[in-house]
């Protein structure tokens, strides 16, 4: 998944490290699609635990995908960057996703849209329907039994996985020894009660009750908050399609319940952006078990070879001591 000319206007090559069912991957992954900069792509396998391996940990210590990299340039966090691609990359040849006009009545409203839904538990909602199914109707891939029952497990062992990881590293190990204390009791916290969910629940409900008045127009040119499709709707785009993932539609806007929110979940999916940024989500599964049948054909062939070469050189030996 890589554009053909990977350089962008600074004349360096933008490379995006992410893991395919990662929320926030998901949201920057559309911003880069949307603004139509170049980048090369490098999988960070969350299944794998790959964001503990000290090379990762060395890009981003919380150990939390996604990164971005411009040169020597460091991003990591979904917000910053899709800010930092909005503030470099915004000339004639690349997609706006903010109003230029700063002060306008549209860019408030994006603010305040933004204010809403970033801050929402989205790691939280998702891990607390693997671990309540019967807040869900009906999950789809990427969360199908198998992982909704790894989910479940990881929910139980995270801060003892992540301090599994700290012991193995003296570098990184007490910056993973607060993570794990964090995901403990903390705010990385993923292990919510059925109550606690409740009250989850509840706050995406407001949030999207607020959506859907201000989806609410006829014009049919007309996004989050205006005719721009701005980084509000990227914010709202990808929250819509993990609900959905999880089965939970029906019970935030489909079957007539929010018919605004639901014509605007219609018109996103058809956005090829949207398409793009999701697609690997939805068959992330396929594509991690090709990784790791290449990864261990990969060891297979190395060791393969290997054995040949040591075959040959041994047969070589035999017939000079013959010979001799
Ligand atoms: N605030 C960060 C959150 C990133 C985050 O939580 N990423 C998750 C995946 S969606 C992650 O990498 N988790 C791995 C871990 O914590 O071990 C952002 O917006 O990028």
């Amino acid at each position: 998944m890589t554009s053909e000319n990977n350089e962008n206007g600074n004349g360096n090559t933008l490379k995006y490290f992410y893991w395919y069912t990662s929320f926030y991957s998901q949201r920057a992954l559309m911003a880069l699609y949307e603004k139509r900069v170049p980048f090369k792509t490098q999988i960070v396998s969350l299944l794998a635990e790959e964001q503990y391996e000290p090379w990762f940990l060395k890009l981003n210590p919380c150990a939390e995908v996604p990164v971005l990299t411009d040169g020597v340039k460091v991003i990591p966090d979904s917000t910053r960057i899709i800010e930092y691609l909005e503030d470099n990359f915004s000339n004639g040849q690349f997609g706006q996703l903010t109003p230029k006009e700063k002060g306008s009545e549209e860019s408030k409203n994006i603010e305040k849209f933004r204010d809403l839904l970033e801050p929402l538990p989205v790691p939280p909602l998702t891990f607390g329907i693997a671990a309540h199914p019967e807040l869900t109707d009906n999950p789809k891939p990427p969360f199908t039994p198998f992982i909704l029952k790894r989910m479940r497990e990881i929910t139980k062992n995270r801060p003892a996985i992540i301090r599994e990881h700290a012991e193995k590293s003296a570098e990184f190990r007490e910056v993973l020894m607060k993570k794990a204390a964090e995901a403990e009791q903390g705010a990385l916290s993923i292990n919510k009660t059925r109550e606690e969910m409740d009250a989850v629940l509840q706050e995406f409900d407001a949030a999207l009750q607020k959506a859907q008045v201000n989806s609410l127009t006829d014009k049919s040119e007309w996004w989050l908050c205006g005719e721009l499709f701005s980084i509000a709707d990227i914010d709202l785009a990808i929250l819509l399609n993990r609900i959905n993932q999880l089965g939970c539609e029906q019970r935030f806007w489909a079957g007539g319940k929010r018919p605004f929110l639901e014509a605007y979940w219609n018109k996103m999916q058809k956005r090829d952006s949207f398409k793009r940024a999701t697609y690997f989500s939805a068959n992330a599964m396929r594509f991690s078990k090709l990784r790791g049948t290449l990864k261990q054909s990969k060891t297979f062939l190395a060791s393969l070879t290997a054995a040949m070469g040591i075959a040959l050189l041994s047969y070589i030996v035999y017939r000079r001591v013959l010979k001799s």
